[in-house]
């Protein structure tokens, strides 16, 4: 196995943290590979790497957007090109199957590729002016440094889902991946080196909360984008409002999937598997309430607790692997509590609830998938994120109360309805409290043009992917052409009376 990229990248080059305390990064699956030591970085490196940035920003946001994007366009070919060997390095390191990181990084070829088409649409508008010979516009620029502080789910697809729109619409950036993937999120780097990207435009700073609080208190980073958990976004929430930042948060999700009575349930059940046991359960838009109507409850229970128990889970970069392991020891402590207070507060511990047991399965992380039913609305495993293979079934006679069992969260990321009739269908896209409802199809499969986000507790009300990103990485700049050649006030200082 070739070393890791362990080093921090400031200003074109791999270099140490400036003290020497490390963190170590191990396989979720086979916890005696160690994939690296990588550096605990501070205040210092940070601020290196700001700096860095902020020169940069000088050069790459006066750069014409569509020249930014040829750039985008070479880092894409180049993730094409690595697609296996970076999909391999993110399966062991943060677990899921071989095939599931290569959609992973799919999705950042796909975004590098829109974003790079989106340079030539940077639109702003042109609108009548209140006066004669008087031309009203507006146009988009850049803010300046971008601190990007993502999770290990999607050690590709989530950096890159920011980082692409940021340097299109001329920002630089500061990356700081999760301790969980820092090696992926260093060969991403590396493409962005290799593609030829100039220096400091993008900074990586291997670290934890210190070198991610850094980021968003210093006072030369103009925006944060930040993935994970609704505790640390409501911190960096905090303080990007008393600095006055601009700030977008992804956050916890708890994703329903209203099953009707009409529903296809051969569909359902392939739906239930990736949305619940896809990524092992840790997608922010995981299906975690299934919300299924009584008359075909029981069926698809029992169909569901069948199929479920027949999934291959192993370590992701052997062929069969359908379900990887959780990412690390205080994965399994939370995902345990969480199974303990199901069946403290009476739910039926329906399918697993142990750790998974077996060849190949002694030095890691495995969870079996977990289904709870008898569950009730106001449970905690109803309504709080465990972020693992675990489903909680509550049962209901009607779309109006599933509707109201679905809004009954603090979330409002994903969600999924699968009805037959159109009329009920559509009802539902408006009366789901979420940013994204799917209709006969899972909580999970964001498609890289489309907007993405969520509402109530999941967001500050930005969206990532899609055109609305570009909204969140630009500033308006409101522009006034007066060629009357006379003072002409506003009408508010012409209208007599
Ligand atoms: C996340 O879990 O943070 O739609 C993002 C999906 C993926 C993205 C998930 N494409 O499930």
């Amino acid at each position: 196995m070739s070393e890791a990229l362990t080093k921090n990248y400031i200003d074109g080059i791999w270099q140490e943290a400036s003290a020497g305390a490390t963190f170590k990064d191990v396989n979720p699956a086979v916890n005696s590979d160690v994939i690296g030591n990588f550096p605990e970085s501070g205040v210092e490196d940070v601020d290196d790497a700001v700096r860095a940035a902020r020169k940069a920003f000088r050069t790459w946001g006066s750069m014409p957007a569509p020249a930014r994007g040829d750039y985008l366009r070479r880092i894409g070919d180049l993730l094409t090109e690595r697609k296996s060997e970076l999909a391999f390095q993110m399966t062991r390191e943060m677990g899921k199957p071989f095939f599931e990181t290569k959609g992973d990084v799919q999705e950042a070829i796909d975004t590098a590729y829109y974003a790079a088409t989106e340079t030539r649409r940077l639109f702003g508008h042109t609108v009548p002016s209140e006066m004669p010979n008087k031309f009203n516009m507006s146009i988009r620029r850049p803010i300046g440094v971008c601190g990007v502080i993502t999770a290990w789910n999607f050690p590709v697809a989530v950096p890159t889902w920011k980082m692409f729109p940021a340097l299109a619409a001329g920002n630089t950036v500061v990356f700081k991946p999760s301790e969980d993937a820092p090696h992926s999120g260093a060969l991403l780097v590396k493409i962005f080196e290799d593609a030829g990207l100039p220096s400091g435009v993008v900074n990586l700073v291997q670290g934890s909360a210190n070198a991610g609080r850094a980021l968003v208190e210093h006072p030369d980073v103009n925006a944060v984008s930040f993935t994970g958990s609704t505790v640390t976004g409501s911190k960096i929430g905090e303080s990007c409002g008393r600095l006055h930042k601009r700030f977008s948060l992804e956050m916890g999700g708890k994703n329903p999937m209203i099953v009707l009575a009409d529903a296809d349930l051969d569909l359902v059940i392939e739906g239930l598997l990736w949305g619940a046991f896809g990524t092992t359960g840790q997608r922010c838009t995981a299906t975690s309430r299934l919300i299924v109507h009584e008359d075909v409850h029981d069926e698809l229970v029992n169909t569901l607790k069948e199929r479920a128990s027949a999934l291959k889970i192993g370590y992701g970069n052997e062929d069969d692997t359908e379900m990887g392991p959780v990412i690390n020891q205080k994965a399994i402590d939370k995902i345990e509590s969480y199974i303990a207070i199901g069946k403290e507060e009476g739910a039926t511990l329906a399918l697993g609830g142990n750790r998974a047991e077996g060849p190949g399965l002694e030095d890691g992380f495995f969870l079996e998938p977990t289904i709870f039913t008898n569950v009730t609305p106001n449970m905690r495993i109803a309504k709080e994120e465990i972020f693992g293979p675990v489903l909680s079934v509550i049962k209901i006679s009607s779309y109006e109360e599933a509707v109201k069992v679905a809004n009954n969260i603090e979330f409002g990321l994903s969600s999924a309805i699968y009805t037959q009739d159109i009329a009920t269908a559509f009802r539902a896209m408006h009366e789901i409290e979420a940013g994204i409802t799917y209709v006969n199809g899972p909580t999970i499969g964001a498609e890289a043009h489309m907007p993405f986000g969520g509402v109530k507790g999941t967001g500050n009300g930005h969206r990532e992917g899609g055109w609305e990103v570009f909204e969140f990485y630009t500033e308006t700049k409101t522009v006034y052409v007066d060629y009357s050649g006379k003072l002409q006030k506003a009408q508010i200082d012409n209208v007599e009376d």
